[in-house]
């Protein structure tokens, strides 16, 4: 006995990683249906890497009734025009889009640090994905706030052209190729030429001078993990195929040390803590991708500052950062309210 399951955007980086997180975590499933927009539709992706091929259903006559759960990674478009439809046809939706996150009647989740959040999902059926910087980002902090309480964070993010989509990926290797053979890289998806440089820019500008991710990232901690503490980020693309770091400057309320934040972090949910303080010693997106852990590496007490620690942090981005949560997400809604069997 399993749950009747919808992926939506099924063909994208998000929607093919959903599936191959649900095989892999052998989450119990009765049904999958594979959805997607009408120029996906017809097209066939395989459920995983179990040789199971599913054809695309066409989202815009899809018929909600009778499925459990839909995970979408579709963006917010068909967010906004087809989770409600699923939802009052009692499938509920996990979003991966920033459409819903801060709605007050939708709970913003990450299992790992707020999973009692989860008891007001049936408001209005829809549960909230975080962003993917945000997400390993709760991870890392939730332990360390839990024992010496976070005043203040300072991130600086490095975030993998995956997070922009196929697209980003595609840019990436043909900007490299054309840069090899002489030619002149053409930006498309970015603003700036991504390979062998960086981009201090992700998501709109916003009038104070911030970016949406940057602003992102302030909202979704304080709603996921604590609205006292203070946040600000500045987020930059770097020539990375997956996997998002971060540079986070903590100051706590608390005395902390070090060598205290790493005991922490070593037992922490989530949490895969790396820190040998040689070369090498720490971990790098590479070794993070197509992994499930939150990786944290170089933990260290920040002298300028009253309590305070630095730390490296760095997790697949499609992985905790979307499909893992988001099926995380619905183990967790399983196991508390969708039971089966
Ligand atoms: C990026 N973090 O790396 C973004 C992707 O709000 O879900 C995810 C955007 C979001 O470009």
């Amino acid at each position: 006995m399993g749950y009747r399951v919808v992926i939506v955007g099924a063909t994208g980086n998000v929607g093919r990683e959903m599936m191959a997180v649900l095989a892999e975590r052998e989450f119990p499933i009765e049904e999958i249906a594979a959805v997607a927009s009408s120029r996906s539709h017809g097209s066939e992706v395989e459920y995983g890497e179990t040789g199971k091929m599913l054809k695309c259903k066409n989202i815009e006559h899809f018929d909600w009734a009778g499925w459990d759960i839909a995970l979408f990674a579709a963006g917010s478009g068909p967010a906004r025009e087809y989770a409600p439809k699923a939802a009052a046809a009692g499938c509920v939706v996990i979003d991966n889009s920033s459409l819903y996150r801060m709605d007050p009647d939708v709970p913003l989740i990450v299992p790992e640090v707020n999973p009692d959040a989860i008891d007001s999902y049936s408001k209005r059926n829809i549960i909230a994905n975080p962003n993917c910087s945000t997400a390993q980002l709760v991870v890392a902090l939730k332990p360390l706030h839990d024992a010496a309480t976070i005043k203040r964070v300072v991130v600086s993010t490095y975030q993998s052209v995956s997070g922009s989509g196929k697209g980003g990926m595609d840019e990436l290797f043909e900007q490299s190729r054309a840069i090899f053979v002489g030619d002149k890289p053409e930006p498309r998806t970015f603003t700036k030429q991504i390979a062998f440089n960086v981009i201090p820019h992700i998501d709109v500008f916003l009038d104070d001078g911030s970016t949406k991710e940057e602003w992102k990232m302030v909202v979704e901690t304080k709603k996921i993990l604590d609205p006292k503490i203070k946040l600000t980020a500045t987020c930059v693309r770097v020539p990375v195929f997956v996997g998002h770091s971060e540079a986070i400057h903590i100051e706590f309320e608390n005395e902390i040390s070090a060598e205290q934040a790493q005991e922490i972090l070593r037992e922490a949910p989530g949490i895969m803590l790396i820190d040998k303080r040689e070369d090498g010693g720490y971990v790098t997106p590479v070794e993070a991708a197509g992994d499930s852990a939150t990786y944290v590496s170089r933990v260290r007490e920040d002298p300028t500052v009253e309590h305070g620690l630095i730390i490296w942090c760095v997790s697949d981005n499609l992985r905790k950062g979307a499909a893992l949560n988001a099926v995380q997400i619905a183990e967790l809604l399983g196991r508390r309210h969708l039971k089966k069997g």
